[in-house]
């Protein structure tokens, strides 16, 4: 393996600037996640020989000779309250917002720690929230649904209306087109949470948008377009194509075995499968069938990209073949030399994951990693590889390939394209510096 020293020298690998965040804050993530990690090698410990730290032999360890107090006394009844609620010692799991985003009033973003979720499904009370113009907790008994626009049968639907109607549950992914964005203006983000926690995944329960277009007797010859339309104060409006709206588009109104979260968009959102998170209009209350796209606030002024050539990109609906490795990442220490489970996540909005390759060296060579089950279309793949750190200094990358053979680009071959001046819709590769103290930054390799 090639010493990613000399990448260094060549003054390729840029650091993590400080001050980014406040000193208290850097202590608040980083106190966290070495903890974290060292808690989760005192429990893998038992398993298997992994990390030198598991040790052999235990002789004079208290946690193993004095039997604790939970083995020798009556447990806590059934939970006092009827929805239960994490351990405490996971409490610094959080959603969190950016200290490097300003927030203006109720416009704001919580992301989600994808350093500390493990498998495909974002845990409800963990799913990341944008917000345009705040949240609310929607009386569903008073909230109606219209379909209107070139349709033989305008309509309007009750929630117990349309919990009658034949439903579907799928696995989705939801990332917010603006995800990954301070990468591009150079501004490193300390932690995977900040650089890629827009974005969550789950299984969503609702009707096929199909399902009403069809009861409306839709204008099959001129509705080329659908305007979705949120019930929220943001006048949040979406063109969505015909073509996908019928294809696997849904008005949802669970998710992860429950109603949505009134953060989420209860009791009724759009979910827009491998298209970016805007188009997920939240309070879903009305869709109208159109002959051309709107061309509303959110799609002339927002999530359209600055190209170098001056003009704008507009209408980018695809969230493009992307992944990062969610641990070891930025902020996390590793504690020792030895044997690490290399873990991540892999997407696309174009269908499955194929691929996902894994480079130790700043991406000269290149591992496959393994694949976890289930790999489904448009939804979140968590992978894995085994890594034994030597305890000299690494670069970790992943790379991910969707079955459409389309390979996610580094930054520079982003760049290159799309040019500097863009916020959203940046897939690119992204590489996490271990230093010999063991600590892990944000670095971009070009
Ligand atoms: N009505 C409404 N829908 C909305 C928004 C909003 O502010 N209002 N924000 C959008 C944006 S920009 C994103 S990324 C997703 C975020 O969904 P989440 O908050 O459930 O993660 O919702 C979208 N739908
Ligand atoms: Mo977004």
């Amino acid at each position: 393996m090639a010493s990613t020293s000399d990448l260094d020298k060549a003054g390729s690998i840029r650091r993590a600037p400080e001050g980014f965040l406040d000193p208290a804050q850097i202590a608040e993530v980083t106190a966290g996640r070495r903890g974290f990690l060292r808690n989760a090698l005192l429990m893998a410990g038992g398993a298997a020989a992994i990390a030198s730290t598991a040790r052999a032999e235990s002789s004079g360890d208290s946690n193993i000779l004095e039997l604790p107090v939970h083995s020798k006394s009556l447990g806590q009844p059934v939970a006092a309250t009827g929805y239960g609620q994490p351990s405490k010692y996971e409490r610094n799991l959080q959603r969190r917002e950016s200290p490097g985003l300003t927030r203006v009033s109720a416009a704001s973003v919580s992301f989600t720690p994808l350093q500390g979720t493990f498998g495909i499904i974002t845990p409800n009370g963990l799913h990341f929230e944008r917000h345009h113009q705040g949240w609310w907790d929607i009386d569903p008994s008073k909230h109606r649904l219209m379909i209107n626009g070139l349709v033989k049968n305008p309509l309007v639907f009750t929630m117990d209306d349309l919990m009658r109607l034949p439903s579907v549950s799928r696995m989705h992914f939801i990332e917010c087109g603006a995800n990954t964005g301070m990468e591009w203006g150079n501004v490193a983000v300390p932690t995977v949470q900040y650089t890629h926690g827009m974005l969550s995944c789950c299984e969503f329960t609702g009707v096929l948008l199909s399902t009403l277009l069809d009861m409306a007797g839709f204008d099959k010859k001129n509705g080329k377009f659908i305007l979705a339309e949120g019930a929220d104060g943001s006048s949040m409006t979406r063109t969505i194509s015909m073509e996908r709206a019928l294809d696997d588009c849904m008005v949802a109104y669970a998710m992860n075995g429950e109603m949505l979260r009134p953060e989420n968009g209860y009791p009724l959102r759009m979910v827009a499968p491998g298209i970016q998170g805007v188009s997920w209009v939240k309070w879903l209350r009305r869709i109208e069938v159109g002959d051309q796209p709107w061309g509303t606030k959110d799609e002339v002024i927002h999530y359209i990209d600055l190209m170098p050539d001056g003009r704008h990109r507009q209408y980018t609906s695809i969230q493009e073949c992307k992944s990062v490795i969610t641990s070891p990442s930025g902020g996390q220490t590793l504690l020792d030399k030895g044997f690490y489970n290399v873990t991540g996540l892999a997407w696309s909005g174009r269908g499955k994951v194929k691929r996902v390759d894994v480079s130790f060296d700043g991406g000269r060579n290149w591992q496959t990693a393994r694949l976890e089950s289930p790999i489904q279309s448009k939804c979140l793949t968590r992978f894995n590889i085994g890594w034994k750190w030597d305890g000299g200094p690494a670069v970790l990358q992943s790379r991910a390939i969707d079955v459409t053979g389309y390979v996610q680009p580094k930054i520079n071959q982003l760049r290159a394209v799309r040019g500097t001046r863009s916020i959203y819709h940046n897939n690119a590769i992204q590489s996490w510096k271990i230093a010999e103290s063991g600590e892990v930054a944000n670095v971009q390799v070009y």
